[in-house]
């Protein structure tokens, strides 16, 4: 039987990349299978390379909020590109995009835009430490912050997916002063401040955690975090890369209502191209180069097509209606998958915040990442190749979320529920 395609393809690039894929995430490993070799994208479909098509609910890891190729995306593209693509020097775009963020996002006063949010976390958690003097860092077990050393401590998302651990060729005299607590453990985070809150820069958090299925923080979690770091001068970063315009209008800590020190983002804001931003109090960005003395770069930083991806997406974004449907269509699909899962008998528990979804295959409540561990890993592979298989693009890991773009229609959100119900009877 001829292989396929993507088959094919994924040979010949095992042969040149690292397994195959530029992420590690991708390669499906996993729930059993391999990647799909992607030929487009439009709207809220994929297509590959051997002619199949998908409801796609990864959209590139949570930037394409507005689906595939939208309209105002690639006409601010196609316009840039008619000037350049790269100069090295600020354009007005950078400014535009840095404003948009500003006034959406009150905690902000000033931002630096990088290429990653591998480079934001990166970038905000020297600041912290720049800023207080001080060394100590503190994480969450199954928060995902990107792949700097300092934070591949019990990190979620490939990691977990994984199991790895940590990573070979990070030295332990890097992450000494790294910490890592259960996620909602705010007794064992206030011990911890008591102890050593003198000598902690920066405590770093998902708001709402992504990296290892979506968890939602439990009631007085995030404001224990922000007490207590006010109290001993700790920095508060939210790395709102994955939920930042994405959860709501005005990210996580708009939804929540509480004001971290410093932020981090990515995905969205690039509308589908590289970009990251950190920011926060002028106080403490002007601590950044030049102003100030904490070093960072980087040579496509504020790139004028992320830049216009980033323009055009915040811009469409500022409509209300939109999140308003966003949140419609996410309800109506965990709402329909969860009723897929009962009238089958199995055991599932969904939630969402806006268009960020999450599910787990386990009848307990899921607040941390042990928690997320002791879930059915084996049911959510076969659930995740059968709705492949009736075309529908999850994503291929347990210990990551899904999204809704405003290209989805309710015949997608319908069609997947359909396929849910088939499979979730086979299961
Ligand atoms: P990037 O360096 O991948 O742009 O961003 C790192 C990052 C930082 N913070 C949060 C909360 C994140 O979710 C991420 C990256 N997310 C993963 C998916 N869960 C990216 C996918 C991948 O690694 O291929």
């Amino acid at each position: 039987m001829a292989i396929s395609k993507s088959t094919a393809l994924f040979n010949a690039a095992k042969a040149l990349i690292p397994g195959g894929v530029n992420s590690p995430v991708r390669a499906c490993g996993s729930v059993g299978g391999q990647p799909i070799f992607i030929e487009r994208g439009d709207k809220s479909r994929l297509y590959d390379v051997d002619g199949n098509a998908y409801i796609d609910y990864v959209l590139s890891w949570g930037p394409l909020i507005l689906g595939h190729r939208p309209p105002e995306v690639i006409k601010a593209l196609e316009h840039v590109l008619g000037i350049g693509t790269s100069f090295g020097a600020p354009t007005a775009l950078e400014t535009q995009l840095a404003q948009l963020v500003v006034d959406r996002v009150p905690s902000v006063d000033m931002i630096r835009m990088v290429n990653s949010g591998t480079e934001a976390t990166m970038s905000a958690v020297r600041l912290a430490r720049g800023y207080t003097g001080r060394d100590i860092i503190i994480k969450f077990d199954g928060c995902y912050h990107g792949h700097a050393d300092t934070l591949l401590v019990a990190a979620g998302s490939g990691v977990a997916t994984l199991g790895i651990p940590g990573s070979p060729g990070i030295p332990d005299a890097v992450i000494s002063n790294t910490y890592s607590l259960p996620y909602n453990d705010i007794k064992g985070f206030e011990k911890l401040m008591a102890q050593k809150g003198d000598r902690v820069a920066g405590v770093i958090v998902e708001p709402i955690a992504g990296n290892m299925g979506m968890v939602c923080p439990k009631e007085g979690f995030l404001e224990s975090l922000r007490k207590m770091t006010t109290q001993h001068g700790s920095v508060l970063i939210f790395d709102e890369v994955m939920t930042g315009f994405r959860v709501s209008k005005g990210s996580a800590q708009g939804y929540f209502k509480i004001t971290p020190d410093l932020s981090c983002f990515g995905k969205v804001i690039g509308g589908g191209l590289p970009v990251g931003a950190y920011g926060g109090r002028k106080e403490i960005m002007d601590q950044i180069a030049p102003v100030g003395s904490v070093y960072q770069a980087g040579t496509l930083s504020g790139n004028p097509l992320a830049m216009a991806a980033g323009i055009a997406t915040l811009t469409t974004l500022q409509d209300d209606t939109v999140y308003a449907e966003l949140d419609r269509k996410t309800d109506r699909l965990v709402k329909g998958l969860q009723a897929a899962a009962d009238d089958a008998g199995i055991a599932f528990k969904t939630c969402h915040v806006g268009s960020m979804a999450g599910f787990f295959f386990t009848d307990r409540e899921v607040y941390n990442f042990e928690d997320a561990k002791t879930c059915d890993l084996d049911r959510f592979s076969r659930f995740y190749q059968g709705m492949l298989a009736r075309g529908v693009y999850l994503a291929p890991s347990q210990f990551e979320a899904c999204f809704v773009s405003s290209a989805h229609t309710d015949t997608d959100i319908d069609t997947t529920i359909e396929a849910a119900v088939s499979v979730m009877a086979a299961l």
